[in-house]
């Protein structure tokens, strides 16, 4: 008991095992400073494997795409009196991700055409249609689409959508550098500075945790 009051901050489990093993308080008093020691080493190596985890994430993330599901129109959704021109400009399409056409079935629906036929207002005969209200459509391949609503004079209205679809994404844009700066290395040189710079932010935090 005396050394449960003695030492408020050891855990219940600690103390109870504790008191077992230690019957004076010099004795109990090695064995905590011990077990401060262990504790501390394990919190500091458990440390480096987290940084240098995600460090070697952060390194590969331009490298990893994510697909993304694109609502057109975001929140007002397939409808009139909205400029899709100006919506599919703020939106980078890309292999794999899906485009989703939100609308009410009795006043829309989804048609792709044709490049001609998206200019004139047209839906051939043949043409593809979606019904559901809700229609996800996968990307699949690259290059232009073109899709239309087919009901009343919706299109003329302003009811259509053109989007190009690209084969992978372009990378992030890159701050510009000082006008002072030297000229960038090659992407080759790039990618391997990039890498490499990851691999010393790693080491020198490694090496600051264990200094600590
Ligand atoms: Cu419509």
């Amino acid at each position: 008991m005396l050394i449960i009051e003695l030492c408020p901050s050891v855990n219940l489990y600690a103390k109870a095992e504790l008191e077992a093993e230690h019957t004076s308080q010099e004795s109990y008093c090695n064995h905590l400073a011990t077990f401060a020691a262990y504790s501390v080493m394990a919190s500091k190596q458990m440390l480096v494997i987290a940084i240098a985890m995600a460090s070697i994430a952060v390194a590969f993330l331009p490298g990893l795409s994510v697909a993304t599901e694109h609502v057109v129109g975001d929140d007002k959704g397939w409808g009139l009196y909205f400029n899709y021109t100006a919506w599919a400009e703020t939106n980078q399409f890309v292999v794999g991700d899906t485009i989703v056409f939100e609308y009410g079935t009795a006043n829309h629906n989804v048609v792709e055409v044709g490049g001609p036929d998206f200019l004139a207002c047209n839906q051939p005969d043949n043409a593809v249609v979606w019904t559901s209200g809700e229609d996800r459509l996968a990307l699949d391949k690259a290059g232009p689409r073109w899709f239309l609503c087919g009901m009343d004079q919706h299109c003329e209205k302003g009811m259509r959508l053109k989007i190009t679809v690209l084969e992978t994404a372009p990378p992030a844009p890159q701050p510009k550098p000082p006008l002072d700066a030297p000229p960038p290395s090659s992407p080759a040189g790039k990618l391997e500075l990039g890498f490499g710079d990851a691999a010393a932010v790693v080491t020198a935090l490694a090496v600051a945790v264990l200094v600590l």
